[in-house]
């Protein structure tokens, strides 16, 4: 189907509003949206804006977000504000705000913030339909554990899910694909019930020495959905979970394999992959020690099944990298090499330069054993594998 097409551009578009920059979620907290600053300046250093197309989303509006979120969470989230918010009140806390962990404060411009990085999704997502774009990219999206009515783990509105359900309008499949080093539970949950929709989650399971599990503790490779034999999405959903310290070869074949499996059986006509970038080594929330190279043959190994292609953000705690990472894959897209040296003509270079953040090139070797030693032998990665193609044949008659 897709082989008989006639050659024509190939076209990548990249969606961004700079207004999701200016926001903060606290001094401490990991989530910093000026990660998307820097990586912005990397995509302009290298000139990747001349080999796509760059649009400036406005902001989606109350009853674009009401397509999945509940109104009444909403209306909370559209008024809520650092002066008027209530700690102890019940619906604060009912819908996810703050708590012990903090995760998901009330901060100023926060209803602006999720508008815009939901914008750029729906965006993307439009661009796709209309065939204006083969990949879109939307670098501030990815945010997966929203639910409908839940802030969860950083995540107060799920763009993904958005984005998803406009890809329905007239795809019959959709997969999602999710890199980042935490399980996708939310779009998983709100895809539970329908055929239409496969997720599929690599990320880090698994009890810590102080006894809490990896956030959010879901994903284990026995979940596939709804046990239901009478629900459509039985069998719909495949987990792969992961030991901390999973190196660059061993990702990339389990990534490969188990991906390519899915496409072929699945057959999407279109595809969402979430690239979050706490999968890499050093990432300040993240326990896996890949490098920027193994992270982007994902993108690459996805794109060359030449679907229509949505291509979000997520998670990434170490902003350089993530820079560094996005940048890549925005190279990766547009089929372009980037040089190892980075323009040193460029804002916030110091951001990426000296031993600690890099030494000023694009490749630096990420992968630190000290750190997070390697847990996953070869034999586990194996049987992994194998556990996932057992949990495919539900997907069969
Ligand atoms: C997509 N890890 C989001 C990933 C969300 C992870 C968590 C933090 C964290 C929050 C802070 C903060 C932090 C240094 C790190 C279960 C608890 C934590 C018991 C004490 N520093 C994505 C969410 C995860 C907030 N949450 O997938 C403010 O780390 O583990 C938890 C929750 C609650 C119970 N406590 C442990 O990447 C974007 N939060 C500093 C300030
Ligand atoms: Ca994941
Ligand atoms: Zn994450």
């Amino acid at each position: 189907e897709y082989g008989m097409e006639k050659p024509r551009g190939y076209n990548v578009s990249f969606h961004y509003n700079p207004h999701v920059e200016y926001h903060h979620f606290g001094s401490s907290h990991p989530m910093k949206p000026w990660r998307l600053t820097l990586t912005k300046q990397l995509v302009l250093a290298y000139g990747l804006e001349y080999c796509m197309e760059l649009y400036e989303p406005r902001p989606a509006t109350f009853d674009e977000l009401a397509i999945f979120h509940d109104r009444e969470y909403l209306s909370f989230l559209s008024n809520v504000t650092p002066q008027n918010a209530k700690p102890d009140d019940q619906a604060y806390l009912a819908f996810g705000f703050g708590g012990d962990s903090n995760d998901c404060p009330v901060f100023d411009g926060l209803w602006n913030y999720v508008s815009i990085y939901s914008g750029a999704s729906m965006n993307a997502a439009y661009n796709l339909l209309n065939k204006q774009s083969d990949v879109a990219i939307n670098w501030s999206g990815g945010l997966h554990h929203a639910k409908k009515n839940l802030a969860s783990g950083f995540c107060y509105i799920n763009d993904i899910v958005l984005a998803i359900q406009l890809l329905l309008t007239q795809n019959q499949r959709v997969l999602y694909i999710d890199i980042d080093v935490h399980h996708g539970d939310g779009v998983e949950a709100a895809f539970e019930s329908t055929d239409r929709v496969f997720t599929l989650s690599y990320h880090k399971f698994g009890i810590d020495r102080n006894g809490y599990p990896f956030f959010p503790g879901t994903g284990n490779i026995n979940e596939m959905g709804p046990t239901d034999p009478a629900n459509r999405g039985k069998g719909h959903s495949l987990n792969i979970p992961i030991d901390d310290g999973i190196d660059d070869d061993q990702y990339k074949w389990l990534f490969k394999t188990v991906t390519g499996a899915v496409i072929d059986k699945y057959n999407p006509t279109a595809i969402v992959l979430q690239s979050g970038a706490d999968s890499l080594g050093g990432d300040r929330l993240g326990r896996f020690n890949l490098n920027i190279k193994a992270h982007g043959f994902c993108v690459e190994t996805v794109k060359n099944y030449g679907r229509p292609l949505l291509l979000i953000g997520g998670g990434g705690y170490t902003p350089r990298n993530v820079a560094r990472t996005w940048c890549h894959e925005t190279a990766v897209c547009v089929g372009a090499e980037l040089h190892n040296d980075l323009p040193t003509h460029i804002p916030y270079i110091q951001a990426f330069q000296g031993t600690e953040n890099g030494g000023g090139i694009l490749y630096p070797d990420l992968h630190n054993t000290k750190r997070h030693e390697n847990l996953n032998t070869d034999v586990k990665v194996r049987k992994l594998v194998e556990q996932a193609m057992e949990n495919l044949r539900y997907l069969e008659g």
